[in-house]
C-alpha cells in the first residue's frame, strides 16, 4: 500500500505528533511509505533561518529514533525534492481562494499572526501537491488534519475530470485511539506545538521529571470516578487514551483498573518515561553524526524525487505545459 505522511519542523515532536501520526507510521512502513520533513510548511509561521536548518536535523533524527527506518521506508526533506513546490503552483490554479479560507487550520492560525503570511491560506494546497506526487493511497495522520485531506480528494477530483485521469485519490487513515491527543491544561484544544502552554504540550523528549509534572498537573475533573467518558471527562479521557495507546489496551479497560485519579496519574507517567526514554537515548546518538544524518537525507531526497518526478511531468503535460 502506498503511504505518504508529513510533520513540520517546527519543534520537537509533542505526544500528539508521536501518537496522532509517527507512532502509526513505524507501524505502517514498508517499501511503499514515505515519510516527509515538511519544510516548506514550517515558513508559515515565524521561524529563523537557523532555527529551521537545525530543527530540520533533529526532526530527521528524531523519527528515526521513533522508529523509522529509512532502509525501509523513503524519509525525505519536502524542499530537497523540486517537484513539490512545482506541483504545488498546479494546484494553486485547480483548487479556489473559497474553499482555502473555510480551512478551520487557517482561521485559527491567521487570527494569531499580525502580519497574515499568504502561505497560511495556500499552504493545503501545497499538502496536497505533497501527499498527490506519490500516488498515495493511504494517509496516516492525525483527526485535525482531516479537512485537509478532505481538500487533497477534491482536488484530486477536480483535476482528473478536468484534465483526465493522473492522480490517486487518497484515503484518510487515523489511529483507533488518541487520533486527537488534547492539551494538557485545556482539554477542549489540541495539543500543539504553536499554541499550547508548556504545561499543556507534552514533548517526546522531555525530561522524566517535566513529564511527572505536566502529567501531575494536568487538568481533570472534581467527580472522582475514573471513567472514560469524553463527553463529560475530557481530560480524564485524554490521559486514558494516552495511557491505551502507549499499553495497546483500550482506555475503558485501563480506567476499571483505577479508583483513582493520582493513581492512574502515577503509573501513566512511569509509563511515557520508560516508553520514551530509549527513544531520547537513540536521538542523542543519532545527533552525535551530523554528517550520517545528512547522507540519508541525500538518499531520501533521491528514491522520493525518482518517484515524484513522472508524477510532475504527467500532471504539468496534461495542463498542456510543453
Ligand atoms: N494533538 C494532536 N493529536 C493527534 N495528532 C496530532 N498531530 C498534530 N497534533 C496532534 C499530527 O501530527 C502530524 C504532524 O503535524 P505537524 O507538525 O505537521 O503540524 P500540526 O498538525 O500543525 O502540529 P501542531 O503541533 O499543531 O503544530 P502547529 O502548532 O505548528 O500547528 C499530523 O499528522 C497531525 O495530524
Amino acid at each position: 500500500m502506498r503511504i505518504f505522511s508529513g510533520i513540520q519542523p517546527s519543534g520537537a515532536p509533542h505526544l500528539g505528533n508521536y501518537l496522532g501520526a509517527i507512532q502509526s507510521w513505524v507501524q505502517s512502513q514498508n517499501s511503499e511509505a514515505f515519510f516527509c520533513v515538511v519544510d516548506l510548511h514550517s515558513l508559515t509561521q515565524e521561524i529563523s533561518p537557523d532555527d529551521l536548518r537545525r530543527q530540520t536535523l533533529e526532526l530527521t533524527a528524531a523519527l528515526i529514533a521513533c522508529g523509522i527506518d529509512p532502509d525501509v521506508c523513503t524519509l525525505f526533506v519536502q524542499s530537497h525534492v523540486p517537484y513539490h513546490a512545482q506541483m504545488n503552483w498546479l494546484l494553486e490554479c485547480v483548487a479556489s481562494y473559497g474553499e482555502l479560507t473555510r480551512m478551520v487550520a487557517f482561521k485559527d492560525k491567521s487570527s494569531r499572526q499580525e502580519a497574515q503570511r499568504a502561505g497560511l491560506l495556500t499552504y493545503p494546497v501545497l499538502m496536497a501537491a505533497d501527499i498527490l506526487l506519490y500516488k498515495t493511497e493511504s494517509v496516516p495522520v492525525g483527526d485535525d488534519q482531516k479537512q485537509h485531506l478532505e481538500l487533497t480528494r477534491e482536488i484530486a477530483e477536480r483535476f482528473n475530470n478536468r484534465y483526465g485521469q493522473t492522480f490517486v485519490v487518497p484515503e484518510f487513515s487515523k489511529p483507533a485511539v488518541a487520533a486527537r491527543v488534547m492539551d494538557l491544561q485545556e482539554p477542549s484544544r489540541k495539543m500543539s506545538k504553536s499554541v499550547s502552554s508548556p504545561l499543556g504540550k507534552l514533548d517526546i523528549f522531555d525530561s522524566a521529571e517535566d513529564i511527572e509534572k505536566k502529567i501531575k498537573k494536568a487538568v481533570t475533573d472534581t467527580d472522582g470516578e475514573v471513567r472514560y467518558d469524553w463527553e463529560t471527562k475530557p481530560g480524564l479521557s485524554n490521559l486514558l487514551d494516552i495511557f491505551a495507546s502507549f499499553s495497546g489496551e483500550p482506555p475503558s479497560h485501563v480506567a476499571e483498573r483505577y479508583e483513582r485519579y493520582g493513581d492512574l496519574k502515577t503509573d501513566l507517567a512511569q509509563l511515557v518515561i520508560s516508553s520514551l526514554e530509549p527513544i531520547a537515548q537513540r536521538y542523542k546518538a543519532l545527533l552525535g553524526d551530523p554528517a550520517e544524518l545528512e547522507k540519508l537525507m541525500a538518499r531520501g531526497a533521491e528514491k522520493a524525487a525518482a518517484v515524484s518526478r513522472p508524477v510532475y511531468e504527467s500532471a504539468a503535460r496534461a495542463m498542456g505545459l510543453s
